[in-house]
């Protein structure tokens, strides 16, 4: 269902000068234990950004998943690039999240930043909803325009021809925006604030029960703390890589 979209966003990390890197031994791929679903993942570092992020999961019919986070340098503030999609093809259910993801939540800051996101929504009704969030807090590292959609195969089909690629061409122009103005905040707690994202998000992510299923509880872990979430405090070796990768 997504592989169009990540040809798209592979294409545009190489075009921004990406270059991969290696993932973690065993992590780079799973293949669950009934041959049935397979997770693939792919780690970038792209000028501007200290880490990028993708991963595929390929169950079928029972669910298709693209996700990819990309972490601005601790030198540059602009919102940290959230992307969840989920397609249960046996229902035809669509769960879409996309968002700019904000360090602090704070009106000039949204002002510098999601202007673009904020047309995107009211561009795309059927991205608009309000979620009831239920693992996440809305108010922490949630933008006020985050794109979300619970939908079927019409909003999937949009989000495939329009929403996912304005998406992304509005993201990348922010580090237009963010070089030239002065910065609101400084790299230490831009580097503080990235920090608490992934341990935030390794806490509530709805996803560690999912992959446990699939790919059972110990490669599970590993790939939460040491690909998902690295910084989440209990792989501090890959915080120690990506510091210095960034220094
Ligand atoms: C929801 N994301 C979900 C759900 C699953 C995943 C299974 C619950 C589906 C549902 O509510 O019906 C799946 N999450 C994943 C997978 C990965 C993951 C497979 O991290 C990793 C490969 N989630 C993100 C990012 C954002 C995000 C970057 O990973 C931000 C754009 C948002 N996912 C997000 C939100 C929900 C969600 C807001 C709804 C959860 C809620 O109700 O609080």
């Amino acid at each position: 269902m997504f592989n169009s979209l990540l040809e798209q966003l592979h294409q545009n990390i190489k075009a921004q000068g990406g270059l991969p890197v290696a993932l973690p031994e065993g992590l780079a791929q799973c293949e669950g234990s009934k041959g049935k679903s397979i997770i693939s993942s792919w780690l970038w570092k792209v000028p501007g950004f200290r880490r990028w992020r993708v991963t595929r999961l390929d169950a079928g019919d029972n669910l298709q998943v693209l996700n990819s986070v990309a972490y601005p340098d601790y030198t540059n503030e602009q919102p940290i690039l959230g992307i969840d999609l989920l397609w249960f093809g046996k229902t035809s259910k669509l769960v879409a999240v996309l968002d700019f993801q904000p360090l602090i939540q704070d009106q000039a800051y949204f002002e510098r930043y999601l202007e673009g996101l904020k047309s995107l929504r009211n561009h795309f009704p059927e991205f608009n909803q309000e979620e009831m969030m239920r693992s996440f807090d809305p108010h922490k590292y949630f933008s006020p325009w985050l794109l979300f959609c619970r939908g079927g195969k019409h909003e999937a089909n949009l989000l495939i021809s329009q929403v996912f690629p304005a998406f992304l061409d509005s993201y990348l122009v922010l580090k237009e925006i963010s070089i030239p103005t002065p910065l609101k905040i400084h790299p230490s707690e831009v580097k503080q604030l990235q920090i608490s994202y992934d341990q935030y998000s390794a806490e509530r992510d709805p996803a560690h029960g999912l992959f446990t299923s699939y790919f059972g509880q110990k490669w599970s872990d590993r790939f939460l703390k040491e690909f998902l979430f690295p910084a989440s405090g209990r792989c501090k070796s890959s915080i120690e890589v990506d510091q210095n990768k960034s220094a």
